[in-house]
């Protein structure tokens, strides 16, 4: 039985009055739904302030010994900085595009760093004492620095994120001071999840903007680790819902609301007491609704909200706004007989919410932005009766998978207002035509497929497994390289074969790994190295020179042997002169299409766009590429679309005529290629026994071998020459 050890910031527990009170929610169901299958520890903080050690160590065994539960407790000025200020004041407001919200403290980011710590640490703790190897599943935006932490300590940790709110576009994320630190903080997690593929895409979309780091749509490479990046809808636990609507207590209930409500239509909205739930907005709308519909409007609007972060100040002018809002609207259009709004600001139990849900005619869900919006779910799931209409927000992350709703734009307070009157006079037949698909998906993908797939995705260890099955095969290679008699000839690029790719290439300078691996290369007498890249020749001497190295720039036209001073050159400059033309095309397309730049090379000319925004970069790119081919067809030149650039170069020079005439001028046995893009290909393709080639990464390839990263082929490296060292 596999552990998973949850982490988000609270409990499924509340401590209040000396006792635990079990809470609910999407997250708490899905857990409960893995049931017996995995072995669930969860740590978070079980709410309130318990300052007391000796009373923290009671609590803690008592949670440990009756839940497998693992509290963090939060003092009093950590509750004040890192859960209503940075959490709620700085982070909530701007995941929900509300800017004018979003307070920062230095304090408050202080205090978040700390707790994210404090989290990491019982994390830690947790893993340790574990009898097999955990997957941690962290959630949502209180523990954002989380996977970087846990990352740092070990290494090969699988760990999961999932955002519960939205993520907003990269010109509302971009305005957060701290938005590099969040960003790289999630970054240390194998695997992102979100409610919708727009989220996804803005994620991926502020990576580019802040980090520079341009990603897959399912994945994002870092130096030590890929994230992979996938859509989870949260869906709801169908099964408490069905075990509710039989007991006697719902039925009680509902039988009251029938006797209470007989004649009457109602209209159910139910919430946190939140700025981004649109309740002001909602009450606008309403109220245009009652000032539109002749009497008798034989319609009550109930409001259930529910208290919530009551010691923020956003939320206590809330409630004031929403109490008088209402008081205002019932006392213009109430009569004897008849009130409009029935507000609650209190929860009310499982029995009633659910017979709430079934008797009411229609659900009224219209946050101004909300993650996904369980409430919307809920609703569909207990209407068994009616066959009930739910207006939904088209801001809501739901209203991406129940397109049978009345979508509505909740700012909109004419359309809102319109979308009530619609849902009230739907005759029963097309109600139950648009009831009937949402139900069904509801249930299906219900809160358990949701935990189920998220774990199952992240306890797949594809990289691992696959690079395993490669490894066995290599190991074979590695033995021939090593028994081979006489001399070798390898042929290395450098950059996404040797050295990870990095943002800028001037960042590639060999580190302490690399640079150790080059020494141990050189003292083999019996190879030859050739470092074959497409960098220009001032790069490669600045770099390669204290190795016994040959150094091969620009993919062949300059050579320098490592016991000659000067370079040679392959060709003439007059074999260039198509060079001009290719510049007069690429500059427009540097000059309209910021982020890109043209560099000019001795044999090729290129544009780069990999700090454009993504989209646009890529349009513009294949834009290019067309112009080029329509032009460039009678010159020797050919045109290449690697990875974020578009290059032209010689066809007279390539890496593999280089190659050749290496192999042609010389006697080896026994010859290695490596590399990881399209104009190593031409090396791959010099066919022979004794040639072994590798393609570095993912791709088609002519390559006889194929291996996962730089960091596999550097490993790769360092242990042949350690056995030809031995040897
Ligand atoms: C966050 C994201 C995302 C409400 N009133 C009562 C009551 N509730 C329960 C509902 C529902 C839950 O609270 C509210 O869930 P939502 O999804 O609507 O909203 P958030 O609390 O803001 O949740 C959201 C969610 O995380 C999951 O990822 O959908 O977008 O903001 O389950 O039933 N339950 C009871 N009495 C009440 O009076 N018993």
């Amino acid at each position: 039985m596999r552990t998973i050890i949850n982490v988000s910031n609270r409990l499924p527990v509340t401590f209040k009055n000396g006792a635990f009170t079990k809470s609910s929610g999407g997250l708490i169901s899905a857990m409960d739904g893995l049931g017996s299958r995995v072995n669930l520890q969860w740590i978070g903080w079980p709410g309130g302030r318990i300052e007391s050690a000796s009373r923290q160590k009671s609590i803690a065994t008592e949670l440990r010994d009756t839940y497998h539960y693992i509290p963090v407790f939060l003092d009093e000025t950590e509750i004040e900085n890192y859960y209503d200020g940075f959490s709620n004041s700085s982070l909530w407001p701007l995941l929900h595009y509300l800017l004018p919200y979003s307070r920062n403290e230095e304090r408050w980011y202080r205090s978040y760093h700390l707790v994210n710590q404090k989290f990491s640490r019982l994390v830690l703790e947790a893993i340790e004492k574990s009898p097999d190897h955990p997957l941690v599943w962290i959630h949502d935006y209180h523990l954002m620095l989380l996977p970087a932490m846990l990352r740092e300590k070990i290494p090969d940790l699988r760990i999961g994120f999932f955002l519960h709110t939205p993520f907003p576009n990269f010109e509302i994320f971009r305005c957060h001071p701290n938005r590099q630190t969040l960003l790289e903080g999630l970054l240390g997690a194998d695997q992102i999840g979100f409610h919708t593929f727009g989220y996804l895409n803005h994620f991926r979309h502020t990576l580019l903007g802040i980090l520079g780091k341009a990603s897959e749509m399912d994945r994002i490479d870092n130096k030590s680790h890929s994230t992979a990046l996938g859509v989870y809808p949260i869906g709801i636990n169908i099964d408490s819902f069905k075990r509710e609507m039989q007991t006697g207590s719902y039925r009680r209930y509902l039988n009251q609301y029938q006797i209470a409500y007989q004649g009457k239509k109602v209209v159910l909205s139910v919430e946190r007491l939140d700025y981004t739930k649109g309740i002001l907005r909602r009450l606008d709308a309403i109220e245009l609704y009652l000032k539109e519909t002749p009497e008798p409007k034989n319609t009550i609007f109930i409001f259930i909200c529910v208290p919530s972060r009551k010691s923020v100040w956003e939320y206590q002018t809330l409630i004031h706004k929403v109490e008088v809002k209402i008081s205002q609207i019932n006392g213009k259009y109430s009569t004897i007989m008849d009130i409009p709004i029935l507000f609650m600001n209190q929860s009310v139990s499982f029995s009633e919410l659910c017979a709430l849900y079934s008797f009411a005619d229609v659900a009224l869900v219209t946050p101004l932005h909300d993650g996904m919006n369980l409430v919307a779910k809920e609703y569909l799931a207990c209407q068994t009766q009616k066959s009930g209409v739910l207006i939904l927000s088209e801001l809501a992350g739901a209203a991406q998978e129940l397109s049978h709703a009345i979508i509505v734009n909740p700012y909109d307070i004419h359309g809102v207002a319109r979308s009530i009157r619609e849902a009230l006079s739907l005759a029963g037949t097309e109600r139950k035509r648009m009831l009937a698909p949402m139900r069904t998906r509801v249930i299906k993908y219900n809160a358990v497929y949701w935990a189920e797939s998220f774990l199952s995705q992240l306890a797949e260890k594809k990289d691992s497994d696959a690079l395993k099955k490669m490894n066995t095969r290599i190991s074979s290679v590695m033995e021939r390289l090593v028994s081979a008699p006489g001399k070798q000839a390898w042929f290395l690029d450098y950059d996404g074969t040797i050295s990870d790719l990095k943002q800028y290439p001037s960042d590639a300078a060999p580190d302490e790994e690399i640079t150790t691996l080059f020494h141990s290369l050189s003292s083999l007498a019996h190879l030859d190295i050739y470092l074959i890249s497409g960098r220009k020749k001032e790069d490669m001497e600045q770099w390669f020179s204290p190795f016994r190295f040959h150094l091969i720039a620009e993919h062949g036209y300059f050579i320098k042997k490592y016991n000659n001073a000067d370079w040679e050159q392959m060709g003439t400059e007059g074999e260039m002169g198509w060079k001009q033309s290719v510049m007069d095309i690429f500059n427009p397309y540097a000059l309209t299409t910021p982020g890109s730049s043209v560099e000019e090379k001795t044999t090729s000319v290129v544009w780069h766009y990999r700090r454009t925004d993504s989209e646009f970069g890529t349009w513009k790119a294949h834009q290019l590429l067309n112009e080029l081919y329509s032009t460039l067809s009678n010159l020797p030149v050919e045109i290449r679309h690697g990875h974020k650039i578009v290059e032209v170069s010689s066809v007279l020079i390539n890496k593999g005529l280089a190659m050749q005439r290496f192999l042609a001028d010389n006697e080896y046995q026994y010859v290695l290629c490596a590399g990881d893009d399209e104009t190593d290909e031409n090396m791959f393709k010099v066919a022979a026994d004794n040639i072994q080639s590798f393609k570095i990464g993912k791709g088609q390839t002519s390559a006889r071998n194929q291996i996962a990263s730089p960091k596999a082929f550097r490993h790769f490296l360092t242990e042949t020459a350690k056995k030809m060292q031995e040897k």
